[in-house]
């Protein structure tokens, strides 16, 4: 060969390969940067050990101590602490950090037990031990062995540490208050994951959130590093769900019966003990608060809307004083506390909220608990005013509601030719025909999949509704355009007579703002309805979430829906409008709207066309409730 290509002879035995070119090790240059990374596995109490970045300005050293501010993942902390690879903390760290790393603070991330770099064994949202996690070890074990094992080991530690993180990571922040570390001294959890089934990412009133459920399960358990990303095979995911037929269906396809979360919720589709024994705002309420925490939430949170306020609903009463737990919540969706908060959608804000929020009302929160700043005056509800564009702050949060308010709620009735006011109906009824061949699509089609770049899935919870208004299966109700501003603050309820021809039915409502018809000074909101607080309650959990029962066909049946907390003014010439259907596809999966013991596992055959009717007669009120504010 060596003779064939021309070269001298002998050459083929002068060397068998090139020594690469890479080292045994490399050793980055660090030259420049303002901070040192440690890499450390800190071990836990079974033995398993936890992988554990460390990022410690350079600005900190042993005689100039610093608190520590933490945050534990599933997403991959080596990921988390590189956004961008930068010799710059701040740019290297998730923009969470910003005014942590302007502070100082050394920044710890970690991942849980079972992702990337960790030892051991994964478990969705691993719950706390007890009925549902015989073993010895929890997120809070971690969490303290962590702790414990820092404020020993990192001797540019001022001995005390602040827990941090959103959604997944607010869960673990969370988890850190139980038997909690005596080092710890304060939790900011953002956007918590609390209850997966009442209204968090997994269920909503019993309705199951196929769109995310299926590739969040998928891209965390089908391996440690997420290498795998659920597939779909059709750009709009509308037509994926309707071809596979049932959520069960399509995760058979696709290989999630070997993936331990998805089995345990397929086997779970009621609210029986396994989902109430980790619902973490129940937990919490029956331990001591023995941390001071500022739970952040967000208005349009299109993953956990429901945790938040739930949090605070359960604990404020066990700190009467109001200095232990405090409540934010801002204009945002999911991660945009964490991020930037100018604008939403359509919607623009004063400024940059997020930002602002952070900067402002949370860092001199830390800074009080962990480096002994001045004790800043953190209102105990602060809440953003949509409508507004005003921060309000709150003693009593909510503000209105039925009884135990410092206002009352007002009630809205559903009136006959589509009108929404606070006149009791006369009588009748108004029906549609919902097809579970065709339904109503959550937001115009093409329905895209939440991770698909460009996908707008942080942005649903304020699109424009025109697109379903005009469709024969979504009722309409509106006001007339309002004289003066009404002011909403708390949850509104809606308090439905409804009666469906099947034997199961979901219920969407939808309080919608409906702008004026033109708006000169953006004129791309003319007539925009934007949806401002909506949800869907599964018919067959009407008397219980625990124990699912077939709807009496024809019969008109009471529903309490509550729906997402708000803090709005609806402004003079604007229109409240509430919009009812019964399917919100493909992000919850259909109703047969025939009784089936496991929606998940439905066949074709079951499901059926239904008449729907929404009830507005004496006795039969369909209403709002809506947590008005009579006084500014
Ligand atoms: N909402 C996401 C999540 C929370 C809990 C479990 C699974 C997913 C998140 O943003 O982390």
């Amino acid at each position: 060969l060596a003779l064939s290509l021309g070269w001298p002879a002998g050459a083929s035995q002068l060397v068998k390969t090139l020594p690469s070119e890479t080292p045994e090790k490399f050793t980055p240059s660090v030259e420049g940067f303002d901070y040192t990374k440690r890499e450390v596995m800190v071990p836990m109490r079974d033995g398993v050990k936890l992988k554990t970045f460390i990022l410690i300005p350079k600005r900190v050293t042993k005689d100039a101590k610093a608190p520590i501010i933490m945050t534990r993942t599933p997403y991959n902390a080596g990921g988390r602490v590189t956004r961008f690879n930068s010799p710059r903390l701040l740019a290297a760290v998730p923009q969470m950090n910003d005014t942590t790393v302007d502070a100082g603070y050394i920044v710890v991330y970690q991942d849980v037990r079972g992702k990337f770099g960790s030892e051991g064994d994964y478990v969705m949202t691993r719950p706390l031990r007890g009925p549902v996690n015989p073993t010895r070890v929890d997120h809070a074990t971690d969490t303290f062995d962590t702790i414990d094992w820092l404020v020993k080991n990192v001797p540019e530690s001022n001995g005390r540490v602040g827990a941090m993180g959103g959604s997944y990571e607010g869960y673990t922040t969370l988890m850190a208050t139980v038997n909690p570390h005596p080092a710890l001294k304060v939790v900011v959890p953002f956007a918590p994951m609390i209850d997966g089934w009442m209204g968090d990412d997994w269920f909503h009133n019993g309705a199951f959130r196929q769109g995310a459920a299926l590739e969040f399960i998928y891209g965390q358990q089908s391996t440690r590093s997420g290498a795998f990303k659920f597939w779909w095979g059709e750009y709009d995911i509308y037509d994926t769900f309707l071809r596979a037929g049932s959520a069960g269906a399509l995760a058979k396809a696709r290989g999630l019966d070997q993936l331990g979360f998805w089995r345990a919720i397929s086997e779970h589709p009621s609210y029986d003990a396994w989902w109430q024994e980790q619902a973490v705002d129940k937990l919490l309420a029956q331990l001591p608060i023995k941390v001071p925490m500022m739970i952040v939430g967000g208005l349009f949170d299109q993953e956990d809307i429901y945790g938040s306020p739930a949090l605070y609903k359960a604990l404020a009463p066990k700190d009467p004083t109001g200095q232990l737990v405090h409540l934010v919540m801002g204009p945002w969706n999911h991660g945009q506390g964490r991020r930037e908060g100018r604008a939403l959608g359509a919607l623009e804000f004063n400024g940059d909220t997020a930002g602002w929020f952070r900067s402002k009302v949370m860092q001199p929160f830390l800074d009080h608990y962990l480096k002994d700043a001045p004790k800043p005056s953190t209102p105990r509800v602060l809440v953003y005013e949509t409508g507004a564009d005003e921060w309000r702050q709150y003693d009593h949060w909510p503000r209105s509601c039925a009884v135990a308010c410092v206002e009352k709620s007002r009630s809205m009735y559903l009136l006959s030719g589509g009108r929404l006011g606070f006149e009791a109906p006369a009588g009748g009824y108004d029906e549609y025909v919902s097809d579970p061949a065709k339904p109503v699509p959550y937001r115009p089609r093409p329905n895209l999949p939440m991770s698909a770049p460009d996908s707008g899935w942080g942005e649903w919870l304020v699109d424009d509704q025109r697109h379903a208004g005009t469709r024969t299966d979504v009722l309409v109700y509106q006001t007339e355009p309002l004289t003066e501003p009404m002011r909403v603050a708390g949850q509104p309820i809606a308090r439905l007579f409804a009666s469906t021809s099947g034997t199961d039915s979901d219920w969407v409502v939808k309080i919608i703002d409906v702008w004026p018809d033109e708006v000169p000074s953006k004129p791309s909101m003319g007539g925009y309805q934007q949806m401002l607080s909506a949800d869907i309650f599964r018919g067959r959990y009407r008397a219980s979430p625990s124990n699912p029962q077939p709807l009496t066909a024809n019969e008109a049946l009471h529903y309490e829906i509550p729906l997402p907390q708000v803090n709005h003014t609806f402004q003079p010439g604007h229109r409240i409008m509430v919009q009812i259907q019964s399917s919100w596809f493909p992000l919850y999966d259909r109703n047969p709207q025939t009784f089936v013991p496991n929606i998940m596992f439905a066949k074709p055959e079951n499901y059926v066309k239904a008449t729907q009717r929404i009830w507005r007669a004496p006795g039969k009120s369909s209403q709002i409730d809506l947590p008005v504010l009579r006084t500014r």
